[in-house]
């Protein structure tokens, strides 16, 4: 029900107030081609030969001499550790010594000691690496030392995502890959485990998912990883005995199948659950009765309820100070930082640690895809300071996707930054992290990766930094040439991956991307074409190719779910159509068409998002995907002065009982972008906004504008409205079987069509005019065109069979009819 406070309806203008001037905007930043983000630090590195991740400390080369990989095996395994992985690390001959806890060293051949067994591991890890580098290929390897630790001592992923958990497979998969890059902490807390979350938190595991986790836990100790066994009880936890019970035995079973490290989070929940002193009290009782009492139980992980600083408490009697006082000094504290999703500072650390008295537990949210499950991401790593150390942080905890093998791009530089911090340099990881994951198609994944990184709305990503988009207004035959090569590259890389990509858990994750991707390609291809026809006025063949380019509904429907190149690829195309059809418009029109663009204080109205609101859809929505503050607005520009007399703006995501709206706002409108004219009063907690005036005021650019309110949520538009056409707004006398079902085919948008199906559709030209110009989409079967003179006798026929199409009028001609068994109309122009 829409109750009558949340709609108004002004019928006629209130007294009209002139607004301040607003010098600042400038109104030609309203259409960016480039958005600012956070550029990807670094750059990519000539590795001689060698690739080692994570990158060690010291790597002592000396080039002048050479060790010659002999043919046959000679493995020293001091303490008898390493027999179940030496064959898969050391494919063909060595003479290998490896032992850890002493040191010791031998002339002719490997040797590898570590301080402890996990050391010696990782030093099988480098060796592994160097064997299977370029250096070693011809069958010797330079003589070299390498001297090597890690910058943090807790290092790995939380699986912590919603969605679907991974399979086993891919667990086993990623257990592995932590392994061999050195990560080592895995903490299995998938928000969509019934049996780790509510609402079977307190029951075992069935028995095929226990044995499962036995064998991830045995997964994990070969690999030297931890694995951490999270628990998130939060949503139904009572504080009595009987709960505590129910916690303790489901450890105790996780105990027996192995495990040996426990997390609790209390992330994402409402009621008695959140209570901190309440969390705090089991915390430390755990780790007393539970913990302390097992003795070979690690140390106690905690996801607090306050993890961002976004609605943290910060006053003495808040959640975090409440663990900072009282939660036992061994137990550690997950923390996301500023946001949910946020980059590795000092400042960030420096205000959770000052609240929780001891370095917290970084739970970085990347990554996860959770909150944008139609992206991939497939960028680099980095908005983590390279100045981190643990004084800042007792450990880093990445959070995936839901795609476990398309995350390895990620961990790979995850791995690196928190092995070797300093050192980190996020593009060299990044391009390095390709070659790991597709050695033989390379090229084709990065194509797709550095076109697959920003995520629109979220935790924003640079994305396609190499390419150079450009405005129609800008083009050069070099930008076009530029823009049409990488589009066809990226046309060709679905089946290049196909082929060459012998990873098929990955290609089984990236697939549906991939397919979207080489659409997108071919989508640039047609529209370098069509800038070509353009620009050389062949408006015919331009026309026909651009209700082509347009995408169907479908085709939409099909990109939005798996998107790829949203920074900066799909708006070069769609900005590029959209400047094109008004500039033809213009053209062949001779006017500005009713095409509008959004303006306003947000700067994603500057990003094809804000087409949300113009795209006459009223089930999707532009957000503004930032807070609401006094003075925010979010408008259009009608690219000409017009008579405006009829406004509707429909506010919040898609209902009326919504948060995300104005809720104290104005109508204004405006002839030049800087004085603004008040159409309403303040509106209070409306939703609908609908304005209409007979006498209309001249305007180029309208907007709602935000007024005093405590509200701080995002602001959302559904639609937008500026004089729809109507039926009694027609520009030419028109009559068909129902007016309503023309309107399109009139309302001087070319964007816009309207079905002529089994019916006749009568116009009155104004006297003067010379011909028509019949613009459509789709021509299913030909629409007849007869001219009628006053007598009522037909005095031409034609038929339109193509979408562009110039008719001219006879002399006498009074009436003309256009009829057809079924066929779309955009727009019908009389010149
Ligand atoms: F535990 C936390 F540190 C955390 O990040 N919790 C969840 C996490 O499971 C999820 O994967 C992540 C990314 O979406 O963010 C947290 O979940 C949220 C956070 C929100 F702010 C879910 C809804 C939110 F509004």
């Amino acid at each position: 029900m829409i109750s009558a406070a949340m709609t108004a309806v002004i019928c006629a203008t209130v007294p009209n107030i002139a607004a301040a001037d607003e010098g600042a905007f400038d109104l030609s930043s309203q259409r960016s081609e480039v958005q600012q983000l956070n550029p990807v630090p670094g750059k990519k590195i000539d590795h001689q030969g060698l690739i080692i991740n994570p990158t060690p400390h010291s790597i002592d080369i000396d080039r002048t001499s050479v060790y010659t990989l002999p043919a046959t095996k000679n493995i020293n395994d001091k303490k008898g550790k390493f027999a179940y992985t030496i064959a898969e690390v050391v494919p063909g001959g060595i003479d290998l010594s490896i032992d850890f806890g002493e040191k010791q060293a031998k002339k002719n051949g490997v040797t590898i000691t570590g301080y402890d067994e996990a050391g010696a591991f990782y030093g099988l890890q480098t060796l592994r690496q160097i064997l299977t580098s370029e250096i070693a290929s011809s069958g010797t390897i330079p003589h070299m030392t390498i001297n090597d630790w890690p910058s943090l001592s807790r290092r790995g992923v939380i699986e912590g995502f919603y969605g679907a958990p991974w399979s086993h497979d891919v667990r086993l998969s990623l257990i592995d890959y932590y392994g061999k890059n050195k990560l080592n902490s895995y903490f299995f807390g998938p928000k969509d485990d019934p049996y780790h979350s509510t609402p079977h938190w307190r029951q075992p595991y069935p028995e095929p998912e226990a044995k499962k986790i036995k064998e991830l836990v045995e997964a994990a100790n070969r690999n030297h990883v931890d694995f951490i066994w999270a628990i998130h009880p939060g949503g139904d936890i009572r504080w009595n005995e009987a709960d505590y019970d129910s916690l303790v035995n489901k450890l105790d079973m996780m105990y027996d199948l192995g495990v040996r490290a426990f997390a609790l989070f209390f992330d994402d929940i409402d009621g008695e659950g959140r209570n901190p002193v309440k969390q705090v009290d089991l915390f430390n009782r755990l780790n007393r009765e539970f913990v302390k009492k097992k003795g070979d139980v690690s140390n106690l992980v905690v996801c607090p309820t306050d993890y961002s600083r976004l609605w943290a408490k910060t006053d003495s009697a808040g959640a975090l100070a409440t663990y900072g006082r009282s939660l036992d000094k061994s137990i550690e504290v997950f923390y996301t930082g500023d946001v949910v999703c946020s980059d590795l500072t000092h400042e960030t650390m420096d205000f959770f640690n000052g609240l929780i008295r001891r370095p917290g537990f970084w739970w970085w949210n990347y990554p996860v895809s959770d909150y944008c499950r139609n992206f991939i991401l497939q960028g680099p790593v980095y908005g983590l300071d390279t100045t981190i150390t643990e004084e800042d942080v007792v450990g880093f905890g990445t959070n995936p996707m839901e795609h476990g093998e398309a995350s390895k791009l990620a961990l790979y530089g995850v791995a690196d930054y928190t092995w070797n911090t300093p050192a980190y340099n996020a593009i060299d990881n990044w391009e390095r992290a390709l070659s790991d994951l597709a050695p033989d198609a390379t090229d084709a994944y990065r194509t797709f990766a550095i076109h697959s990184a920003d995520t629109e709305n979220g935790y924003r990503r640079d994305e396609s930094w190499e390419t150079s988009t450009f405005s129609l207004n800008e083009y050069t035959p070099e930008k076009a040439a530029a823009m049409l090569a990488e589009f066809e590259k990226i046309e060709k890389v679905p089946a290049t991956m196909e082929a060459k990509c012998n990873n098929q858990l990955l290609m089984k994750e990236l697939k549906p991307w991939l397919t979207e991707f080489g659409k997108l390609g071919k989508r640039g291809v047609e529209a370098i074409g069509l800038i070509e026809q353009y620009r050389a006025g062949n408006d015919s063949i331009f026309w026909t190719g651009y209700v082509d380019a347009l995408m169907t509904p479908e085709e939409r429907k099909a990109y939005d779910a798996h998107k790829s190149g949203t920074l900066k690829l799909q708006p070069f195309i769609e900005n590029a159509l959209e400047d094109m059809v008004i500039g033809f418009y213009g053209r062949v029109a001779g006017n500005t068409p009713a095409i509008h663009i959004p303006i306003g204080s947000y700067p994603n109205l500057a990003t094809r998002q804000s087409r949300l609101m113009t795209d006459r859809d009223t089930t999707n929505h532009y957000t503004s995907a930032e807070a609401q503050k006094d003075g925010d607005w979010i408008g259009l520009d009608l690219g000409t002065l017009r008579k405006v007399n009829n406004i509707r703006v429909m506010q919040g995501r898609n209902s009326t009982a919504d948060t995300d709206y104005f809720d104290n706002v104005v109508l204004q409108a405006s002839a030049d972008g800087h004085t603004w004219t008040d159409l309403t009063s303040p509106l209070k907690e409306t939703y609908d906004i609908i304005w209409k005036d007979d006498n209309g005021i001249d305007a180029r650019y309208v907007r709602i504008k935000r007024l005093d309110s405590k509200r701080t949520s995002w602001t959302t538009v559904r639609e937008f409205f500026v004089n729809p056409v109507t039926a009694d707004n027609l520009p030419y006398s028109a009559t068909a079987s129902a007016v309503d079902i023309m309107l399109n085919a009139f309302d001087n948008n070319p964007d816009t069509y309207s079905t002529l199906a089994g019916d006749t559709w009568n116009i009155t030209p104004e006297s003067g005019a010379n011909s028509i110009l019949v613009l459509s989409k789709t021509i299913d079967n030909p629409v007849t065109v007869d001219q009628i003179d006053a007598k009522g006798n037909i005095v031409s026929s034609d038929t339109i069979t193509t979408p562009w199409r110039k008719i001219n009028l006879a002399n006498g001609t009074t009436k003309v009819n256009f009829s057809s068994a079924g066929a779309d109309i955009c727009e019908i122009v009389v010149l």
